[in-house]
């Protein structure tokens, strides 16, 4: 059967990679296995780093609850975008990125053609019902030359993929529990967000979406 962009929504539909770039693939269900041994490692996480509302250097809100585990974790606020070491909130390191999900990672990376991914940052992002986060490209790491993991968890989401320009059209690829999207190479500039999240619950993590994104940052 051909696949269509019909058939990621289609959970009958066999879990072939998606290709949505040169360099971009979705991986359905590829953490499916990880999600038990992942699930605890979370509740650590954000019990030792709680989800929060960064401020973005404009001065607004972020929708998206935040937080990080790693030696390097995202930060916004006032004075700009960065990785740091430490948690502003606690003036402590960031909780330790669980070996699991640099497995996950690793493998996942190099199934989309990535050699040798070690991420150093894991971003972990909370949305609720009707949160969505705007498009945006991913600039503050180091080094292109590395890709970025994604694992989406919980509710279904709906990803823009757009171009190297905010202006330029975008494709909209669905995300499921369990799936694992990598980008790099070519494809690692292009603008992406996420459509406001649809209400709904998940059997395993209730009324949101918690996406991990990992990253080789410094
Ligand atoms: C999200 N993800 O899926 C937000 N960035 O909730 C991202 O912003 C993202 O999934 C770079 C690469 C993959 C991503
Ligand atoms: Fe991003």
């Amino acid at each position: 059967m051909m696949q269509t962009e019909l058939d990621l929504f289609n959970p009958a539909s066999p879990a072939e990679p998606q290709w949505i770039g040169k360099q971009a693939v979705v991986l359905p269900g590829f953490a499916l296995a990880w999600v038990e041994t992942l699930l605890p490692e979370l509740r650590r996480i954000i019990a030792q780093a709680p989800f929060r509302n960064m401020v973005t250097p404009g001065g607004l809100n972020m929708a998206v609850g935040l937080t990080n585990c790693g030696a390097l974790g995202w930060v916004s606020d006032r004075r700009g975008y960065r990785y740091s070491p430490l948690d502003p909130l606690s003036q402590q390191p960031w909780p330790v990125l669980p070996g699991a999900l640099s497995e996950l990672s690793a493998l996942a990376a190099a199934a989309a053609g990535f050699a040798d991914f070690q991420p150093d940052a894991c971003l972990v992002n909370c949305y609720k019902p009707g949160t969505r986060l705007s498009l945006h490209q991913d600039r503050d790491e180091r080094d292109y030359s590395q890709p970025i993991v994604s694992v989406s968890l919980g509710l279904p989401a709906v990803f823009q993929f757009g171009g190297h320009t905010r202006s330029e059209p975008t494709q909209r690829v669905g995300l499921r529990h369990g799936d694992v999207m990598v980008w790099g190479g070519a494809d690692r500039l292009r603008f992406h967000g996420v459509l406001p999240l649809k209400p709904g619950s998940h059997p395993l993590l209730g009324s949101r979406r918690i996406n991990l994104t990992l990253r080789k940052a410094g």
